[in-house]
């Protein structure tokens, strides 16, 4: 033993690290608390990681880590498998149920000369922890503290968990279609920010893009169109299961909206039953403009719920969210009267079908239960009722959070209804006290949408969601008192190259002093 220890120590080299400062990490969202120890850690090509192998997820974290490190600076660095010539510095990813913070998604890290610590107490934690590792990793090695290329991490300690436990970005995949491809590339980058829920917009009057098996026309034609003129699409059950899988991997979930009983020129043009021939809305056909409120469901017929039954059922079958979002907004062409009574009946089919339901703030105005997620986008009167009512609400108000606001008057892109929405009012406010009547507790987080009547591709996505979508990864993750918009201006710079690694379209706000 004593002749192993010493060969091993002859090849270890004494590295002289260089003084470091954690307090000035460039990390976004910024973690709760940052305790500095002035030296480094060498990442380099000796270093492994080594996780958890019992609790599920902890080894495919540490499989994103390295898969990450490799694509950031080119390293190989092995997951749980151990080197031939000894490694001198490890990443260790533990389980520990004893964490001083009581979110489920709270880690600790512990940076030091010769390891890694991070501590969480499940996979979701350890995930959001190798987020912050990933962005304290240097761009460029320092080659000549040791023998190879080294990245020197600062060392300190980092203890984080979320303010808000709902964090979300949602996508209008309706208006114009984004391909799974397009949408696995967004997921990827709210995973680096910490983002927990991705709702996805998947029916409008321009289109419906998600198959349903039993109703085939769905697709077959409300898919074949969209804002503009566009040729549409739409995702198979397949497709949809692909993009679940991808979103769990990095601790996000999907949630599945079929807005109702507004919103659906394109199920009512595939099915003509389902449309309200009676009363406002207008006779269904293909949809290319951009206007809102004119088409309804039939509300008094019982073919239009057992649709509704197959549609949701269908989805919650391959929808491991417990949340569906049933959408509710905008139905100028429905009577009050006849809302109220379907909202209720919708609710009821949703929760047969094992799910809670997320609708836009005017659900509140039904008689529903307390389990119903309430999502303010304007009425804000609305979210008083549903408080009264017992519900939870998240928060996406369109003035401060809608990503398809211009930014000025200059933006080619997105609209003005809400008002312009430039990088710094959009991050300079408080969701606690947004509603100054809401308690914290009322409120399960925060969800920035992106509409996209004028977007069409990925490169028109990112410019309207970045960098905006960065500021609110911070509203929903920090406590206010550790936000403050001139140090995160200086830490946005610092993900300037992140970006255009990842060539990100972002927006290049003159209120941010990019290099
Ligand atoms: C309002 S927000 C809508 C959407 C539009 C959006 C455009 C909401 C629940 N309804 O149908 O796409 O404005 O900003």
């Amino acid at each position: 033993v004593i002749i192993a220890f010493s060969a091993c120590e002859e090849k270890k080299e004494i590295i002289n690290y260089p003084q470091t400062d954690l307090a000035i990490n460039t990390i976004i969202p910024k973690p709760l608390k940052v305790i500095p120890t002035n030296s480094g850690f060498g990442l380099d090509s000796s270093t492994v990681i080594y996780t958890n192998q019992t609790v599920k997820g902890f080894e495919n974290v540490g499989k994103y880590l390295a898969e990450k490190i490799k694509h950031q600076i080119n390293l190989d660095v092995p997951v749980n498998t151990s080197r031939e010539e000894s490694a001198t510095r490890m990443i260790f990813i533990n389980q520990t149920d004893s964490l001083p913070l009581t979110s489920p998604e709270a880690y600790e890290l512990y940076i030091k000369n010769d390891s890694i610590i991070l501590n969480a107490k499940n996979a979701a934690g350890a995930f959001r922890g190798i987020q912050t590792l990933r962005q304290l990793i240097p761009e460029k090695s320092n080659d000549t503290l040791s023998s190879k290329p080294m990245w020197v991490i600062p060392s300190g300690k980092i203890l984080d968990e979320p303010n808000f436990s709902y964090r979300g970005a949602m996508l209008d995949v309706a208006r114009h279609f984004f391909t799974v491809d397009e949408v696995k590339k967004y997921i990827d980058l709210l995973a680096y920010y910490k983002f927990n829920k991705f709702h996805m917009h998947l029916t409008d009057d321009q289109g419906w893009r998600i198959e349903i098996k039993s109703w085939p026309k769905l697709t077959e034609i409300g898919g074949a169109s969209e804002v503009g003129g566009g040729e549409g699409g739409f995702y198979t059950q397949e497709d949809f299961k692909a993009l679940v899988a991808y979103a769990a991997d990095r601790h996000i979930e999907i949630i599945p909206e079929v807005d109702l009983p507004g919103h659906t020129n394109a199920a009512s043009l595939s099915y003509p039953f389902l449309h309200d021939a009676n009363g406002r809305a207008k006779t269904p056909r293909v949809r290319t403009d951009m206007l809102v409120g004119y088409s309804s469901f039939d509300v008094r017929k019982d073919t239009v719920y057992s649709f509704l039954d197959d549609v949701i059922g269908e989805i919650a079958a391959i929808s491991p969210s417990k949340y569906f979002h049933i959408g509710g907004d905008e139905t100028f062409a429905t009577t009050k009267k006849d809302y109220l009574y379907f909202v209720e009946r919708v609710e009821a089919i949703v929760e047969k079908h094992g799910k809670n339901v997320i609708g836009w703030n005017e659900i509140s105005q039904a008689n529903i239960s307390p389990n119903s997620v309430h999502q303010l986008w304007k009425e804000v009167h609305h979210s008083l009722e549903a408080v009264k009512n017992g519900s939870k609400i998240i928060l996406s108000p369109g003035k401060k959070m809608y990503l398809d606001m211009k930014y000025d008057n200059d933006t080619k892109l997105g609209l003005t209804w809400a008002g312009l929405i430039p990088v710094d009012s959009a991050y300079q406010w408080n969701p606690e006290t947004y509603i100054e009547e809401l308690d914290k507790d009322d409120i399960l987080g925060i969800e920035a949408p992106l509409w996209s009547e004028t977007i069409s591709n990925l490169e028109e996505l990112e410019y309207l969601a970045f960098p905006r979508v960065i500021g609110y990864s911070e509203l929903g993750w920090s406590v206010q008192k550790n936000r403050n918009w001139e140090d995160y201006t200086k830490r946005l710079v610092g993900h300037q190259s992140f970006l255009e690694k990842e060539k990100v379209n972002y927006y290049p706000s003159a209120k941010i002093p990019w290099n």
